[in-house]
């Protein structure tokens, strides 16, 4: 590790502004945050955590480059842990570079994304799961992102973890006492009992566990896939509800032949919705491929939108769409109400359709409003309800520790139910801590670090 030498980078976006950060951590950094900007009058006292206005200088120029404040906080308490030293300058590109390369100069090295939040974490100042809500803090799209990475920053994620792990001590104190008394006459709790623990254990992972589904939808957004026969708007309802001609809408029924993805703000939520090729039987391969690749996404998508044409008779390939969207959560449009109607919900139903239809217009926009309703009661839905109240996993990263756990709890419980020897037991119970620990990153390694940091924007 490179903790010894000083990293500097803005902590503001690209561009300009009122306002840009240039951050420095390190050994260095108020030496070098003191070299560069010089306090207006007081004969030049400066107070840790206190903002001073003050002159930044070219020390080769002698020239003034920007009239700026300074805030130096000294480590241990700082975000890093290490000594933070903040210009606060105008928020110009070509400045900020040239202070950069100031204090590049004088010996600061620019920092990796995330370089910044992760030595906070190797000082010991945040663990992986607040590191982690403050990625998804900067990326919250909508107040159930929010609500949950803020959750998640206080501490919710990693006071739960550090519960199961406490019942996980206890667990392997009643083994070690079984290791260690098993020759004597000790009123001891019995196998049973420790099993029993070990089943209510494993009953809150495995709560904790499942939460993945709701928490994937909260930071990512649900996948919404758009089907239906060739031809009836799917494109156009795409176009429509992103408010951008976004996909190629023709008259000629195959028009989309890939899938087009794109991402929308539904309220508290986002959605990533994907058009889709119009399901028929084609002999033509590429429009093959792209048939292939709707079904695909149908199966893999949190809701579906299947759309029919109501100005066109029931064909063979919308019960097809219908098959496809059985059991299924999501909103049924029926398109195309400005023409002469042939068909209408009660033959979709009648057809097995089991999800609400909504009549709807894409040329006219006749339902827009009520189908984003819809389609947010439906999230909602998936997402259970308000966040907050309970806690979820937002990550892969998360679900596959409490994976490994689950299955140390499995290895461990079948051990105690049968004759293994407390000793063997032991190791699976260590080994569902360890697996628990990686979650606040008690336990990690470089290449988990690089993946988390990796994510980061510059300077934070
Ligand atoms: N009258 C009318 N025409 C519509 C409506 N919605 C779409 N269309 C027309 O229907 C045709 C097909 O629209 P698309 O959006 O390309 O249909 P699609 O389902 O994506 O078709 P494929 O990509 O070929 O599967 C275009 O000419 C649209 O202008 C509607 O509400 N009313
Ligand atoms: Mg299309």
């Amino acid at each position: 590790m490179y903790l010894e030498d000083t990293i500097v980078a803005s902590a503001t976006p690209a561009g300009r502004g009122a306002v840009a950060i240039v951050r420095l951590s390190g050994p260095q950094a108020i030496e070098i945050a003191r070299t560069l900007w010089h306090p207006r009058g007081d004969g030049g006292h400066i107070r840790a955590r206190h903002l001073h206005l003050g002159e930044i200088r070219d020390l080769r120029t002698g020239r003034t480059l920007d009239r700026a404040m300074c805030v130096l906080i000294p480590g241990p308490r700082s975000l890093t842990g290490e000594d933070i030293a903040e210009l606060h300058c105008h928020g110009g590109p070509y400045l900020v570079r040239r202070i950069l390369a100031l204090a590049a100069a004088e010996g600061a090295r620019i920092a990796q994304p995330g370089e910044f939040s992760r030595r906070a974490f190797l000082n010991g100042r945040i663990d992986l799961t607040e590191a982690e809500a403050i990625a998804d803090l900067i990326d919250a799209r909508g107040a159930s992102a929010l609500n949950q990475s803020i959750a998640q920053l206080a501490g919710a994620l990693a006071q739960r973890v550090k519960s199961m792990r406490r019942e996980l001590i206890a667990i392997r104190a009643y083994l070690e006492a079984e290791i260690d008394f098993s020759e004597e006459e000790i009123d001891l709790p019995s196998r049973r009992a420790i099993a029993t623990d070990i089943i209510a254990l494993k009953e809150s992972v495995s709560a904790l566990h499942q939460s993945f589904a709701r928490g994937r939808i909260i930071r990512q957004g649900a996948r919404a896939a758009i089907i239906g026969k060739p031809n009836v708007g799917k494109s156009s309802i795409l176009n429509l509800i992103l408010g951008t001609e976004r996909a190629i809408v023709t008259t000629i029924p195959g028009t989309t032949r890939d899938l087009i993805e794109e991402s929308v703000d539904l309220e508290d939520y986002s959605l990533v919705l994907v058009d889709t090729a119009g399901i028929r039987d084609s002999s033509e391969e590429v429009e093959r491929i792209g048939i292939g690749r709707a079904r695909q996404a149908a199966e893999q998508a949190d809701l579906l939108m299947p759309v029919f044409d109501a100005s066109r008779p029931v064909e063979a390939e919308d019960v097809d769409v219908i098959e496809l969207a059985r059991g299924r959560m999501g909103i049924a449009l029926l398109n195309k109400r400005d023409l002469p109607q042939q068909i209408g919900a009660g033959d979709l139903c009648r057809l097995g359709l089991t999800m609400p239809v909504l009549n709807f217009c894409a040329r006219s926009g006749e339902g827009l409003s009520e189908c984003r309703e819809a389609l947010v009661r439906v999230i909602e839905q998936l997402a259970g309800g308000d966040v907050g109240n309970e806690m979820v996993i937002t990550r892969e990263r998360h679900r596959d520790a409490l994976e490994r756990t689950l299955e140390a709890l499995n290895a461990a419980l079948e051990g105690m139910v049968g004759t293994t020897p407390p000793e063997i037991v032991a190791v699976e119970i260590a080994q569902a801590s360890e697996s628990l620990s990686s979650i606040t990153g008690e336990v990690s390694n470089e290449d988990v670090l690089d993946t988390i940091f990796r994510e980061f924007c510059i300077g934070k």
